[in-house]
Order: structure tokens, then C-alpha cells, then sequence
């Protein structure tokens, strides 16, 4: 053990021991790596951590190839969907998206990476059912690169289990509780349900995939949670756009103007803005202002 290594080296090191498999060992030698001694004297350790990991990187690609595994590509928002066998999430994944899974009331477990398009409001989301955690199909890297983890459960205790098994992995990602069948537990239950998960502070949503309760809600979350902004516009005089434009944060009323006029937006002049980012009903604003979600404008060219 290297004099001066960070609590966290020591500690991924020890992990890297522990691994069993050789995903786990690349996973501890990534982390091992953030934490490397940065020291002169530790030179040849840094190495020594890079070649093994390209090795084991080498190896399982190699592997991977070999056993036909689908790549998935990665596409801009992309949701993930983890949970117990039986949970449900093959039914979700039938329910929100345009993918046609196997359903089976026990016995089935899904092997390789499912995918489907959630298409909401003018984007497309990638919606990935995924094989349990604990199978040897269980994709990590998947799992690492997505943007939000869709937990989903029919009893509060599994959430924590499943936060358990993903505690090392990506921490960047949003989490959304979806607590599914709902049809089965009355009133009386929904409300507590509810409270638990409120006191707990989740990003929840309650849905059944059997009378598709909160699914529409879901669909919100999950766009939600990528941090787009929607921008409805309107022609002067004219009704709301139903189908917004779907901008990152921070963008202005010129990134705006550029996505529904292309070629045109130079002959905008000004905008009547409402919503979020507005003080008013139909402030007036120029084309440098930031845009909030779920504004409303209407271009003017002169
Ligand atoms: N009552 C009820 N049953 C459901 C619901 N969603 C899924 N199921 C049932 O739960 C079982 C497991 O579903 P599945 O989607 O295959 O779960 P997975 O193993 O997590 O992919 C099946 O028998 C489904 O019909 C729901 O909202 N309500
Ligand atoms: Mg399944």
C-alpha cells in the first residue's frame, strides 16, 4: 500500500481485492484511479493501475464481443429501468414506450437490454429494461452512462434494497421511485404510501401499468428529469403550439427563434414572452433573453 494514498484509494483497493468478477474489478480500478497517490515516488504504481485496467478493458470487450452482447448506443436522454423480477418493469417499459416485451407473472427474467422510445412532447427518450442487478447480464457500464434510474417497486422496502445495489455506481443520475400496481392497494393505503414517500424526499410517482393510473405522470417526470426546457410559441393571433421546442437550460429566445424559423429567425425583432421567465402576461423582451420552462412566446419582426 502506497504511503499517502487517500482513504478512497485505500478503500477501492481493497475492493478491487474483494471483486469476484472482472466487471467489478475495472469498476474498483476506475475508482481507484480517481484516487491515485499524485506523488513522484508513486509513479510506477500509477502505471501499474493504468495497464491492468486497459487489460481488463481489452479482455471484456473482447468477451462481450464473443458472446454477441447488443450494444446499446447512448442516446441524448436516456432512463434506465431497475428493479426486482416481478416489479414490473417490462410492463412499464410496454406501457410508455413503442417496445413490446415479454410479460410473464413469474419465471421470466429478462437477459440482455431491452429498448424502447418514449416519444413525449416532442422528444425522444431512451428507455432501457435491463436484466436483475444481480444476474451476470447486469450491463454496469449501462447503468453508469444513464441520466435517470427509474426504480421501480410494489412495496417501500425494495427501494432501499435497489439503492443499495447501485450505491457505488452513479451518483450523478436523477432517481425516480415509480411504485407500481397501485391498482392493488385501496385508498386508504395510496395515502400512506404517499406520506411515506413524501417524508422520505423522493421523486416519486404512483402507477399501475393495468389501468395505466399515473402513467401520464410519469411520462412528465421522466422528461422533467433531464433538465430540458419546453418553449410553447404561437403565431400573433393564433392558438398554443401543443408540440413545444426543446431547448437546453440556459438557452435564449434567439435559440428559441432558430429552431422553429431556421433560416428566418434574424428577422425577429422582438418577442411577447409569458410564463416562468416572464414579470408579466406578454412582457416584451428582447431576443437575449433566457428562456424558463414552459414558457410561452410569440415572435414579432417588426
Ligand atoms: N396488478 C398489477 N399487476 C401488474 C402491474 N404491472 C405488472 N403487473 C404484473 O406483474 C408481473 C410481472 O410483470 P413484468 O413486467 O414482467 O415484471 P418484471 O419482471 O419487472 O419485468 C406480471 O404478471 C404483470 O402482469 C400492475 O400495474 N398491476
Ligand atoms: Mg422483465
Amino acid at each position: 500500500m502506497p504511503i499517502n494514498a487517500h482513504p478512497e484509494y485505500i478503500e477501492a483497493e481493497s475492493k478491487f481485492h474483494a471483486a469476484s468478477t472482472d466487471e467489478e474489478r475495472i469498476l474498483a480500478l476506475e475508482e481507484m484511479m480517481r484516487h491515485m497517490p499524485a506523488h513522484k515516488g508513486a509513479e510506477n504504481l500509477r502505471k501499474n493501475i493504468r495497464t491492468r485496467y486497459k487489460k481488463l478493458k481489452a479482455e471484456s470487450a473482447r468477451k462481450a464481443k464473443k458472446s454477441g452482447k447488443k450494444g446499446i448506443k447512448k442516446g441524448d436522454m436516456q432512463a434506465i429501468l431497475l428493479g426486482l423480477t416481478n416489479s414490473g418493469k417490462s410492463s412499464i417499459l410496454k406501457a410508455i414506450t413503442n417496445a413490446a416485451p415479454k410479460i410473464a407473472s413469474y419465471g421470466f427474467t429478462t437477459n440482455e437490454p431491452l429498448q424502447g422510445t418514449l416519444n413525449f412532447q416532442g422528444c425522444t427518450i431512451q428507455i432501457i429494461d435491463m436484466p436483475p442487478i444481480a444476474s451476470e447480464n447486469f450491463d454496469k457500464s449501462l447503468l453508469n452512462s444513464a441520466d435517470t434510474i427509474l426504480i421501480v417497486v410494489e412495496k417501500i422496502h425494495e427501494i432501499k434494497t435497489i439503492q443499495d445495489s447501485i450505491k457505488n455506481l452513479n451518483k450523478k443520475a436523477k432517481i425516480i421511485i415509480i411504485f407500481n400496481k397501485i391498482d392493488q392497494q385501496d385508498d386508504e393505503n395510496k395515502r400512506k404510501i404517499t406520506a411515506t414517500l413524501k417524508t422520505k424526499k423522493h421523486n416519486f410517482t404512483l402507477v399501475s401499468t393495468k389501468t395505466d393510473e399515473g402513467i401520464d405522470e410519469l411520462k412528465e417526470k421522466i422528461l422533467e428529469s433531464f433538465n430540458v426546457i419546453r418553449v410553447y410559441t404561437r403565431q400573433p393571433g393564433t392558438k398554443q403550439d401543443s408540440v413545444p421546442v426543446v431547448l437546453n437550460p440556459k438557452s435564449t429566445l434567439k435559440d428559441v427563434a432558430e429552431k422553429v424559423l431556421h433560416g428566418y429567425s434574424k428577422k425577429v425583432k422582438y418577442a411577447k414572452i409569458t410564463g416562468p421567465s416572464s414579470k408579466f402576461t406578454g412582457q416584451k423582451v428582447g431576443l437575449k433573453h433566457i428562456v424558463k420552462d414552459r414558457d410561452v412566446v410569440e415572435f414579432f419582426t417588426e
